[in-house]
């Protein structure tokens, strides 16, 4: 092929590639953080310790050390928390999204369960039965419909947010480095999937709450039996964990923020892989919850 024609080909390859607006460009960094569940200043702190700086607007500030880095959150960044934290995270985010995102895109959502679940009781979801067991749920584990409905100013940001929330992205470096980013662990056939069934699939796995008897590992099987010694990491928050717990390329990083542990991050930079966290800072009542040890074998 002669060079120019070589070129091109090349040139529309690319095109392609970055055109599938679920494909993060391997030239940045990504600070990939787990489920913050109202932990704003653990978020904050978190961003800090990666190099942003948070101004006296809340906004994050570009300096040369952060340029090249941008921020994935992995879903579940309401509901747990206490209203005023709340409040303050989904300004925080609404905010920063568009800040950040201004020159090129900087901060990418993922969607979990619960921003899924808050939308449909806010937007009355017509398939959304509303019985007793739906109107207790939606009391117990997801306080921010409440919030939402007593606040419209917040309402309408959650909402631009949720619009924004896609089920997973994914980062290609080469052929034997590459990660795959969803809300929740989900079989591989429907990994970055575009098919209704697979994208609920990567928003929410099986409830714990509702096998309280089984453990982790029986009932995600195929999370450890999927699981391979390669670079082509898979990671996922969601299963609340009291530390980051990694099998071969299978990884969780939610590690339970608003239950009193810690707030997470993956970092992403070339064909390398870190974590960082900081831990919960007492300025918001913590949760109860008895960890179900995922990779617990
Ligand atoms: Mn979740």
């Amino acid at each position: 092929m002669p060079l120019e024609a070589l070129l091109l080909n090349l040139m529309q390859q690319n095109e392609t590639l970055t055109s599938d607006k679920m494909l993060l460009p391997s030239t940045y960094e990504y600070i990939i953080i787990g489920d913050v569940h109202g932990c704003i200043d653990e978020l904050k702190s978190l961003l800090k310790k990666q190099d942003f700086l948070v101004d006296q607007n809340n906004l994050l500030t570009l300096t040369p050390k952060n340029r090249h880095k941008s921020i994935v959150l992995l879903g579940d960044f309401i509901d747990k928390g206490s209203d005023e934290k709340l409040t303050e995270t989904i300004e925080f985010i609404h905010n920063n999204y568009q800040h950040l995102n201004q020159e090129r895109k900087r901060f990418y959502l993922i969607l979990g369960n619960h921003e899924s679940m808050v939308y449909r009781y806010i937007t009355n979801d017509s398939n959304l039965i509303i019985n007793a067991k739906t109107i207790e749920n939606k009391e117990k584990y997801y306080n921010t419909v409440a919030l939402l409905e007593k606040k419209p100013h917040l309402k309408k940001l959650f909402l631009e947010l949720y619009a924004e929330c896609a089920t997973d992205y994914k980062y290609i470096y080469s052929k034997d480095f590459s990660v795959t980013l969803t809300h929740a662990p989900c079989p591989e056939k429907y990994l970055s999937q575009k098919d209704e069934t697979s994208k609920k699939k990567m928003v929410k796995c099986i409830s714990r709450s509702k096998n309280p008897k089984m453990p982790l590992d029986e009932l995600i099987p195929y999370i450890h039996e999927e699981a391979k010694e390669n670079q082509h990491y898979h990671i996922f928050g969601h299963l609340s964990q009291p530390n980051i717990r990694q099998y071969k390329n299978k990884i969780c990083i939610d590690t339970s923020a608003i239950y009193g542990d810690t707030l997470s991050c993956a970092i992403v930079k070339e064909d390398s892989l870190t974590f960082d966290s900081v831990p919960f800072e007492k300025k918001q009542k913590k949760g109860q919850q008895t960890y179900n040890l995922l990779f617990d074998f």
